[in-house]
């Protein structure tokens, strides 16, 4: 046992105060006077993290000795957000820490604004891994993150003249506190070459790979604590590095420059997050990523399994492992590759092993989004992992058209080659085919996947199947992001609620009480208040906080239909024009949302509602009644001051496309109503709110199929409905371009044409239901009762409750308590 001074464990602002100057002097050298806000926080973070580190090694102790099994969350994105307030949050001391600083004269809020986010993730699916690590450490849950540490996470974007630019998002430019590098356990990854079958030592028929490259791959972890518990586990990413030797030394003798090339090159390997999200491209390099970050965990955990002398058919009872959709289910693969090649264990054991540490999560069911990855490209990395998933297809493939004789369609279907022209390998049916459980996100979701893209496996092994629908970490998203919230639900039902979301029903004896309303609003505005103060001050707009904040923010896709909120915009204007007495209530539309840097039509999609914005808020007859602004630069960090202050969530995917959404949850937590479509977890949100506190519209998703069969055509609805027609032709007038006809002519020409995401079919529902909302707002009493309630019943959507059914269902897994 270790004894640690008081100053690096101590908790009182006052200890807490001296334990920042030691840091501040030790750690970055500078006394107070000559310190940059970087040094603050830097000593900021060292004082938090130090208190972190005795959580830290106590759990690892604690795991060690119990032997305990681990669930390995494998995940190609990890969106943590900022560290900083959230591990306040977790050690229970932001309190204190806040009064420590400020008795130093410093502000404590702009010290914690310094950090830089690492954004290792495009949206949802790595905000979802990130919320999932804080419950399992919040749950106790013996666990591990494992992802790649990109250099560059996902882009900042900056608007110009409307449109987005991409600026290279240098997260480690001024260091990383929070990681500690770990380079006694890399490990080495190989690429390309060629194999040869030889018959060893015992007679054995055996497959050499010679490849020819290979990277190291360097741990760095992280500590994930728990809320208000002595847990903290690890998020370990890896770093790819010049490999020590693989004849490079040889290779290179008197080659300082070639030797110098492959160093650059092996380094690219992690540089870099693919921006596309919901988009497959067949990129080499992504590849790569892929495999790289795979195989550095599954030798990792062989590494595991031998410090802690378990043998090798213990790897299933020791770890379970869930892959964050199939980026990463080269697993199948590469896990079967070790126990055959490596470990010489005979195939049908190491399928066993496989099948049963293996579990998949699909996040998507758009086409277009399925990873498969042509031969020729899979062959020349991964040449051996290309033999070995040939051997599982043909003997899945036997299995198949034992089940269903004579039905060779289905067998080309199944197959995890696709072989209709150019040959692919599908990443999804691998990950099927290799995993004990598969799970969709939300209840429709999952419903779908047995229905479309996972028919025949589901037709196949039906008990797989299940759902867990998507959750969201309270301690973040409501504790950190909404203080005066936080405060006025803790004042009257304590502050169990933050670990067990559901005692938030309490609150619903309290709706009819009009103290406690006026409380509510008053919270809500002063959140609004200060959403307002950051748009003055970063983009000097002025919005008014007692106009109904009407927001959408997540990544921009024509599926989540952004346009469709653009369309009602344009209609408002319109009728203002129209008729300058309209009676509305007072909006402010507020967007957020990065586009994919090659997604043209998204990043059109930005320019209009930046063009829409200029022509609204510069136009005296509207601007005291719509006001419209995007926010850039939609990230975690940002997106915290947003959840709080909307009164209104725009959930308005076409039905069937969004999987679950997260950003839903978030928004209807902090008491936004939700106006949507039944799509995702906007149908159990609904569920559980009651339909009554809920702005339902649009198709459903069997309508929208049925639709699509019988033959669309967006002229019928254009022609049809006047409102429709006149928001349409204003965008292609020229009326938001400076009377340029042709910048937005492909997006109204796609709406026009095909509209394939239904927008003509859904806007004179959404626009209903939008004079709904405007209705119900000014019923201020009412709209707070449905905004309390919205609040209180929305304890199924702590990720808590989602890890504990991911615990119970799949993984099979049990709380270890350090003390
Ligand atoms: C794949 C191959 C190559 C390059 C990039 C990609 C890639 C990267 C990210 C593909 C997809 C993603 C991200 C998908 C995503 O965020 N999906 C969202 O997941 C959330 C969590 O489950 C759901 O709530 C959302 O509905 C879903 O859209």
């Amino acid at each position: 046992q270790i004894q640690v001074e008081e100053d690096r464990i101590g908790l009182s602002p006052e200890i807490l105060r001296r334990a920042f100057l030691d840091n501040l002097f030790y750690i970055q050298g500078k006394p107070l006077a000559l310190a940059t806000k970087n040094d603050f926080y830097i000593a900021l973070a060292y004082t938090v993290r130090d208190r972190m580190l005795h959580c830290w090694n106590s759990t690892a102790s604690t795991y060690t000795a119990r032997g305990s099994r681990t669930v390995c969350y494998l995940s190609a994105e990890f969106l943590m957000g900022p560290h900083l307030g959230n591990n306040l949050i977790n050690l229970g001391i932001y309190d204190q820490m806040k009064q420590a600083i400020e008795g130093l004269d410093l502000d404590f809020e702009e010290l914690i604004a310094q950090e830089e986010e690492p954004g290792l993730g495009n949206g949802g699916l790595g905000r979802l891994a990130a919320c999932y690590l804080d419950s399992l450490a919040t749950l106790e849950i013996p666990s591990m993150g494992y992802g790649i540490r990109y250099e560059f996470g996902i882009f900042d974007q900056e608007i110009r003249d409307g449109w987005q630019v991409e600026i290279t998002d240098k997260w480690l430019r001024y260091g990383n506190p929070w990681e500690l590098p770990r380079p006694e356990w890399a490990v080495e990854i190989k690429f390309g070459g060629y194999t040869e079958p030889f018959t060893d030592d015992q007679g054995r028929y055996r497959v050499r790979w010679i490849p020819a490259w290979s990277v190291k791959g360097v741990p760095y972890d992280t500590p994930i604590l728990g809320y208000q518990v002595n847990t903290a586990n690890t998020l370990r990413l890896w770093k790819a590095e010049a490999p020590e030797s693989f004849d490079f030394e040889a290779f290179n003798q008197g080659n300082y420059y070639r030797a110098v090339q492959e160093k650059v090159a092996s380094e690219n390997l992690t540089k870099v997050l693919y921006p596309n999200d919901e988009k497959f491209e067949g990129k080499q390099l992504r590849l790569q990523q892929q495999f790289f970050f795979v195989s550095c965990s599954l030798q990792d955990m062989f590494h595991i399994l031998e410090r802690q002398q378990l043998p090798l058919e213990a790897f299933p009872q020791k770890f379970t492992v869930q892959l964050n959709d199939t980026h990463p289910a080269i697993a199948v693969a590469e896990l079967m590759r070790l126990l055959v090649d490596k470990y010489l264990v005979e195939w049908d054991k190491a399928w066993d092993i496989t099948q049963q540490t293996l579990a998949y999560t699909n996040h998507t069911l758009l086409p277009e989004a399925l990873e498969k990855w042509a031969l020729d490209l899979f062959a020349g990395l991964l040449p051996r992992h290309l033999e070995i998933i040939y051997e599982i297809n043909a003997r899945f493939l036997d299995r198949v058209r034992l089940k269903f004789v004579g039905d060779a369609e289905r067998t080309a279907r199944m197959s995890l080659i696709d072989e209709q022209g150019a040959r692919y390998i599908r990443m999804a049916h691998l990950a099927c085919v290799g995993s004990h459980a598969i799970n969709g996100v939300a209840a429709l979701h999952s419903e779908l996947l047995k229905q479309t893209v996972l028919k025949d496996f589901y037709e196949f092994f039906p008990e797989k199947f299940s759902n867990k629908t998507n959750g969201v970490t309270p301690r973040r998203w409501i504790a950190l992001s909404n203080p005066s919230m936080t405060k006025l639900i803790t004042s009257k039902i304590g502050s169990g609620w933050i670990k067990h979301l559901d005692q938030l029903r309490q609150l619903e004896s309290f709706v009819g009480d009009i103290e406690f309303q006026r409380q509510w609003r008053e919270s809500k505005r002063s959140n609004k208040q200060s959403l307002a103060a950051l748009v003055k001050n970063r983009l000097d707009i002025t919005i008014d906080p007692d106009s109904l904040f009407d927001v959408q923010s997540k990544r921009i896709h024509e599926y989540k239909r952004q346009h469709l909120n653009a369309l009602h915009i344009v209609t408002l204007y319109d009728s203002i024009k129209q008729n300058p007495t309209l009676e509305i209530t007072p909006r402010t539309f507020i967007f957020g949302g990065k586009a994919a840097p090659g997604y043209y039509m998204a990043k059109l999609m930005i320019k209009l509602i930046t063009a829409i914005a200029e022509v609204v808020n510069g136009d005296p007859d509207v601007r005291d009644r719509i006001k419209v602004v995007f926010i850039p630069d939609y990230n975690v960090t940002n997106s915290q001051p947003v959840y709080p202050a909307a009164d209104l969530s725009e959930q308005i995917s076409t039905a069937g496309l969004e999987a679950s959404g997260t950003g839903n949850m978030k928004f209807a937590m902090n008491g936004a109503l939700t106006i949507g479509t039944l799509d995702g977890a906007n149908v159990e949100i609904r569920e559980e709110v009651g339909a009554e506190n809920f702005f339902l519209f649009g198709l459903i998703t069997e309508e929208v199929a049925a639709l699509k069969e019988q033959g669309y055509n967006p002229w019928d609805y254009y022609h049809s409905n006047d409102a429709l027609k006149a928001a349409i032709d204003l965008i292609a007038s020229g009326h938001f371009s400076h009377g340029d006809r042709d910048l937005f002519k492909p997006l109204v020409d796609k709406l026009l044409h095909h509209d394939p995401f239904l927008l003509l079919a859904d806007y004179a529902s959404y626009i209903e239901c939008q004079t709904k909302v405007d209705q119900a707002y000014r019923d201020t009493q009412h709209w707070t009762r449905m905004s309390i309630l919205n609040a209180a019943r929305m304890g199924k959507f702590s990720s808590d409750r989602s890890i504990r059914d991911y615990c119970k269902e799949i993984w099979k897994v049990q709380p270890i308590e350090v003390l």
